[in-house]
């Protein structure tokens, strides 16, 4: 699935635009990138398991689980939390299509909290360090640890403990002493993130580069969407 040797392409949250996504996606052949998706694919807009489905599908590519992901798999399991997550924008004809759906869920359930690139960039959902709150101890091997454990929840109905961790703040703009505790922990130079709109024109660099937020608003039906919000905010290579 994951294409090596190919140069990076990060893609921020999408939240149901499969529109501008495709348009976004326009100059950069799945053949030729190796290609990221942040997390937080569903929601707001009308067509979030379209985009699953595309990301899951798309060559040479890997999907990082976020919040809605998570808030998703938890209506799905529990009716109750239905009301919340439409609250969050959960469309119904989503929920509808992911539970007609096994295979889709089973790999939904299978998506990592992070991923570890060769060159030490570490990538993830949220803009915070709060996965340390899923383990009981911080070793050496703390990026696969994290990840177990989420799949491990995902499987076991522990979705609320995931859900907890994954809508925290992003803080690494403005907390640098956690930024950098972070990356020495995870083995890591620098961490790209999605979650929360950031305003620039391109994806927003803290701290001399060590901190990059890639959410750049794509989706038109996003609260927090700006009116022209460009493309290249959001979706874009890796680079130094
Ligand atoms: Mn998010």
């Amino acid at each position: 699935m994951a294409g090596g040797d190919l140069p990076v392409l990060i893609v921020g949250d999408v939240h149901g635009d499969i529109e501008r996504l495709f348009a976004a996606l326009k100059p950069y052949p799945a053949d030729d990138w190796r290609t990221i998706f942040l997390g937080d694919l569903v929601d707001y807009g009308a067509f979030g398991v379209g985009c699953l489905r595309y990301a899951r599908d798309r060559q040479n590519s890997e999907v990082l689980l976020g919040n809605h992901e998570a808030a998703m798999l938890w209506a799905l399991r529990d009716a109750t939390r239905i009301g919340f997550w439409i609250s969050i924008g959960g469309q119904r004809h989503d929920l509808d299509e992911l539970r007609r759906d096994e295979p889709l869920q089973q790999w939904l359930r299978g998506r990592p909290a992070l991923i570890g690139l060769p060159d030490r960039t570490l990538l993830q959902h949220c803009g915070n360090d709060r996965y340390l709150d899923l383990v009981s101890a911080v070793g050496p091997d703390l990026v696969p640890t994290i990840n177990q454990r989420v799949r491990d929840l995902l499987e076991t109905g522990g979705e609320p403990a995931l859900w907890d961790v994954l809508s925290g703040p992003n803080i690494f703009a403005t907390q640098p002493a956690r930024l950098d505790r972070w990356l020495e922990l995870t083995g890591s130079r620098r961490v790209v993130f999605g979650h929360t709109p950031h305003r620039g024109a391109t994806p927003l660099r803290y701290h001399d580069g060590k901190a990059i937020n890639f959410d750049g608003g794509l989706s038109r039906a996003h609260r927090m969407h700006l009116r022209g919000s460009p493309l290249a905010a959001s979706v874009g290579p890796l680079t130094d």
